[in-house]
């Protein structure tokens, strides 16, 4: 914790190192996502990490748009719905992009789900709607750049991605590369998303109650990730830890 007694704020280089020393706590380092990128990953955990993260892929363009309809800033805006459209794709001539979220239903049919059972999420676990559920509300609730700050969990995205480009082909061969392409969208998307979202944050944090204010979002945001790796290893289990059954659904599953 900062020294509240502190008048002087950080430097923005400071501050900008805080921020990336959280990333000591991105799950790039939860046991699911070390087992996932070494290769230790059996099919249904694949499949059920896929299933699960889609709830959190659909989730961001809501959440974009929230923080959209909270932002009073056009050129802020202006720079912010590139984000909605890089999940949900566009149709405009000359632009067409089918979008990520179209791209991750493909790395789901890719492991083998179907495309119905990706779509009605049958699969997510209560600790991933849960969690992904928290931070949609988080950015409807809270000023637009307390929102833009929570995203920066990205500044540690690339690496994670590129260890999954890097890693999957040859662990997961029966995974048909062109699942894979979401992933490769995302590491150039989230290096634009990341310098427009560090820009704002180090800008508007710029007391030592608001720095400490960011750390805090930023660490509520590795949680809402983090969760949902816990999440995940209950439901389908570590390489020394078994699965659990899941939750008896109220709705028989079709
Ligand atoms: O695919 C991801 C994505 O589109 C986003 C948007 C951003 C946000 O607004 O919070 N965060 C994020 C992330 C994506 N993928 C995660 C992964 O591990 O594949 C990482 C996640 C993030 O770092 O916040």
């Amino acid at each position: 914790m900062s020294d509240y007694t502190t008048t002087t704020p950080w430097s923005r280089k400071e501050f900008e190192e805080r921020l990336r020393e959280q990333g000591k706590a991105y799950h790039i380092y939860h046991p699911f996502n070390v087992m996932l990128n070494e290769g230790h990953a059996t099919q249904e955990q694949i499949r059920g990490w896929v299933a699960n993260r889609f709830y959190y892929q659909i989730a961001i363009p809501i959440k974009d748009g929230a923080v959209l309809s909270n932002c009073d800033d056009r050129d802020v805006r202006r720079e912010w719905v590139k984000r909605i459209i890089d999940h949900d794709g566009c149709d405009i001539p000359g632009a067409e992009d089918e979008g990520g979220i179209e791209a991750w239903i493909r790395l789901g049919t890719a492991t083998g789900l179907s495309r119905e059972e990706i779509t009605d999420l049958r699969h997510v676990t209560p600790g991933v709607r849960f969690a992904v559920d928290a931070y949609i509300e988080f950015a409807r609730t809270r000023p637009w750049q307390e929102s833009v700050c929570a995203s920066l969990t990205e500044l540690f995205a690339p690496k994670i991605h590129k260890q999954r480009l890097a890693t999957w082909p040859e662990h997961y061969p029966w995974i048909d590369s062109d699942g894979l392409i979401y992933f490769r969208n995302r590491v150039t998307q989230a290096r634009r998303d990341v310098e427009h979202g560090l820009s704002i944050t180090l800008d508007y944090f710029n007391t030592p109650a608001l720095q400490q204010r960011a750390l805090d979002i930023l660490n509520f945001k590795l949680d809402v990730l983090w969760q949902m790796n816990d999440a995940m290893a209950l439901r389908y289990g570590l390489p020394d830890k078994p699965a659990n059954a899941p939750r008896p659904t109220a709705r028989p599953v079709s």
